[in-house]
């Protein structure tokens, strides 16, 4: 049976998916991450637990212009897998393969390099912040997990997002 996910390479292609056969794309996601993740081992879990949340995202904003910024950034696979880099996968956190965190060397989808945990709401609000300044109206997503969200970095940034009302959307993970 053809898959799904054989067409799509970015999210363009993603958007062109009926909303009916999401759920299908998000079971081969997970087999593909199963799949190379038990030969070449990464983050499982984490990646498994946001299949449906980062199609969700793919397919409501347009990240070329939006900016979508994961926290610690071992969540990021299925980001990967629809943002371009499905056939490098299986190179995952090999010599010359690709990153396990989001790498703004890889991608032009990935605008922060992280791989520490509390900073993903603080690199967000520059980003708006920079967008104020150019006049750029766009959409600044942070992922922020439950482990991060506890990081004093998470909250002060929380607390100076509100305090600087800027347009950024915080998705915290459920498991
Ligand atoms: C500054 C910093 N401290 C500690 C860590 C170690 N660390 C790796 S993942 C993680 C928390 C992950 O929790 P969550 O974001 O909920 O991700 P998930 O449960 O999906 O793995 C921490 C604290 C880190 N990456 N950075």
């Amino acid at each position: 049976m053809n898959k799904l996910l054989d067409s799509i390479e970015y999210p363009e292609d993603l958007k062109k998916v009926k909303l009916e056969d999401l759920p299908k794309l998000a079971t081969e996601i997970r087999e593909l991450i199963v799949d190379v993740v038990s030969k070449n081992p990464g983050h499982l879990s984490s990646n498994l637990g946001v299949v449906e949340l980062t199609i969700a995202l793919h397919y409501c904003f347009d990240f070329k212009r939006d900016k979508l910024v994961w926290d610690v950034g071992h969540q990021a696979y299925v980001h990967k897998i629809l943002t371009g880099r499905k056939s490098k996968f299986p190179t995952l956190r090999q010599y010359k393969g690709l990153s396990g965190f989001p790498d703004k060397s890889e991608s032009e989808y990935d605008p922060f390099t992280c791989g520490h945990s509390g900073d993903a709401i603080s690199a967000a609000l520059g980003m708006s912040c920079a967008d104020a300044i150019l006049g750029e109206n766009r959409s600044v997503v942070a992922v922020v997990g439950d482990g991060a969200i506890g990081a004093g970095m998470s909250l002060e940034a929380l607390n100076h997002a509100g305090d600087l009302k800027k347009k950024i959307a915080g998705d915290f993970k459920r498991q």
